[in-house]
């Protein structure tokens, strides 16, 4: 239901949805929400300039370890009249039944979704969960602060760029709205509405954890893998901050929380190599004895680039290579990067001392036993080099090619969508890391994506014991059941479990 009168005073709430269970599987690290911290800091500016009456909370329900019996409480104390929610298509059912609480709380409290799934899969969203208002879809600050200010005027929303909404049972998707050009020009996230000494990431892939902040120099991709959705939620196009805008970020950072190990959480971090030289030389040059990580291409990598880097404190760069198959690479990701390449960054990697990691995906479409092979080999010698590697399997996102081809060939079940919560034939670790999202599965079969996933685990050295507990104590139904044993046999065959 959309509001009929002004709302004077905006008290907005923005909200990682709490859950039912706060998950243990959060230990390694766990990352402020930035992007509900710029939505904050675009809009406070803003109403300032504009003399709006705005009040802001970000309630990061993780950090605070709220579940759903605890969201009444809340609502009672911040008594907000707008609740924003970032949905990502892991956390969607979690969002949805948050909004179920609220609007049975307060039927008038505006309810605003954004993020990744609310954007991607904007219109089954609007249309199948109710008590959404509205979706502010794609880079939200510009959009949310005008919607907002529409609140407060009461305007006619059809006028907002980037906006989907439902009114007298029509669903209504706005056009687009033009990304901001200048990204020096948004103000640094509201990292003072996060308690920022709480948050903890890692900087040597998973194995400690300790206190981390977390920015961007960029956002969007010109790439267009065919796994990810980068392209549709970001247009495609790269856009960069300027060193400086960076270095001020991060002093600030240190001054204010004491924290001095990062990660740039961007897409890929040295599209354009010159300005990654000038960051690397600017975080040098004003000594400012920071320890980061960030993401790369393989393509993007040389021997001068990971030297500067190292030498601004570049603890390890992720590069996500996906497949040891060149034929993969180029018929199926449509990566454009050659495999070589990646067998030079890894040697590249070992003498400059840095531990890369190379992520990779096992159950592409048309992916044989054979392709999955030279993804093993890979992963074997990033090993030999010092390196480390990760193998996930491939999952269906909404709004990637992925997809559309598992649409196409009918690989989802029938009545599949992405609102509709369903168990998924898989079998895999827990229902946690489920996140209904389902698993794809086109020429392999589960017990060939279980057995390289497997054997790469034995690679590893994966601590199988440790996990194996969470796993049983995530169990919930016949199907879990089921799903564990067919795991389990598979990683005795390997021999995981006899492995030191
Ligand atoms: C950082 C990150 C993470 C961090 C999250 C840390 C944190 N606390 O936020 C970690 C490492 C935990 C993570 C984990 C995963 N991630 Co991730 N992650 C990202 C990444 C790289 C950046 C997100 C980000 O901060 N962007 C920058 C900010 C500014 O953008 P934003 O968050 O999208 O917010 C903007 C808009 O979306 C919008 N907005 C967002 N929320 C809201 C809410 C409201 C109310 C409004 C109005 C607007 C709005 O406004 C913001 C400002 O412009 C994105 C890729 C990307 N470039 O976005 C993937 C991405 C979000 N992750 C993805 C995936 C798949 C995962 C994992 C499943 C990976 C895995 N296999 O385990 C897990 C699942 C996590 C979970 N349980 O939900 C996918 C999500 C796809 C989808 N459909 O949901 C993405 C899009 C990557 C991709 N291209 O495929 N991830
Ligand atoms: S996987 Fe990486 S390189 Fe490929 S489109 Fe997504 S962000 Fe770009």
């Amino acid at each position: 239901m959309l509001p009929n009168a002004r709302i004077g005073k905006l008290n907005v709430l923005l909200m990682v949805p709490p859950r039912e269970k706060q998950s243990v599987f959060l230990r390694t690290q766990y990352l402020p929400p930035i992007g509900l911290a710029y939505l904050v800091s675009y809009a406070r500016k803003k109403a300032e300039e504009e003399n709006i009456p705005i009040d802001f909370t970000i309630l990061d329900s993780t950090i605070e370890g709220l579940v759903f019996d605890g969201l009444k409480k809340v609502l009672i104390d911040l008594r907000p009249n707008v609740i924003g929610l970032n949905f990502y298509t892991e956390n969607r059912f979690d969002a949805l039944k948050a909004i179920q609480i609220i609007k049975n709380h307060d039927p008038n409290i505006v309810i605003v979704a954004g993020g990744s799934h609310a954007t991607l899969a904007s219109d089954d969203t609007i249309r199948r969960f109710n008590g959404i208002d509205f979706i502010v879809r794609g880079e939200g600050e510009a959009t949310f602060y005008e919607l907002l200010k529409g609140l407060h005027g009461n305007w006619d929303f059809s006028q907002v760029a980037g906006i989907s909404y439902k009114r007298n049972g029509q669903i209504h998707h706005n056009p687009d709205r033009p990304f901001i050009q200048d990204l020096d020009s948004v103000p640094f996230p509201a990292w003072d509405k996060l308690k920022m000494d709480r948050y903890y990431g890692s900087l040597d892939w998973y194995q400690t954890n300790e206190k981390m902040g977390m920015l961007f120099t960029s956002r969007g991709c010109p790439f267009h893998c065919n796994f990810c959705s980068s392209a549709q939620a970001w247009g495609n196009r790269y856009r960069m901050r300027s060193a400086g805008n960076i270095i001020e970020e991060i002093v600030q950072l240190k001054k204010k929380f004491g924290i001095s190990a990062f990660i740039f959480f961007d897409d890929t971090m040295t599209i354009v190599r010159k300005r990654a030289m000038e960051i690397c030389e600017q975080i040098s040059g004003n000594g400012l004895d920071i320890r980061w990580q960030t993401h790369s291409r393989i393509d993007t990598m040389d021997a001068g680039l990971m030297d500067k880097m190292r030498l601004a404190g570049c603890a390890g760069i992720m590069f996500g290579v996906e497949s040891g198959s060149q034929r993969i690479i180029d018929e199926v990701i449509k990566k454009r990067v050659k495999i070589e390449q990646a067998g030079e960054v890894s040697k590249l990697g070992k003498l400059s001392g840095m531990v890369n990691n190379f992520s990779y995906i096992v159950s592409h479409p048309t992916e044989t036993m054979a392709d999955a092979e030279l993804t093993l080999e890979m992963i074997a010698r990033h090993l030999e080099d010092k390196q480390t590697a990760v193998l996930n399997i491939m999952r269906t996102y909404p709004g990637t090619k992925v997809e559309e081809y598992a649409i196409k060939h009918n690989l989802l079940p029938k009545d599949f969508a992405w609102s509709r919560e369903m168990e998924f034939e898989s079998g895999i670790v827990s229902r946690t890391l489920k996140g209904n999202v389902p698993f794809f599965r086109d020429v392999l079969t589960w017990e060939q994506i279980f057995t390289v996933n497997s054997r790469y685990l034995k690679m590893i050295k994966y601590p199988i014991y440790k996990h194996a507990i969470d796993a049983l104590k995530n169990i919930r139904s016949a199907r879990d059941v089921a799903d564990l044993a067919r795991l389990g046999l598979v990683h005795i065959k390997t021999g995981l479990f006899s492995s030191k």
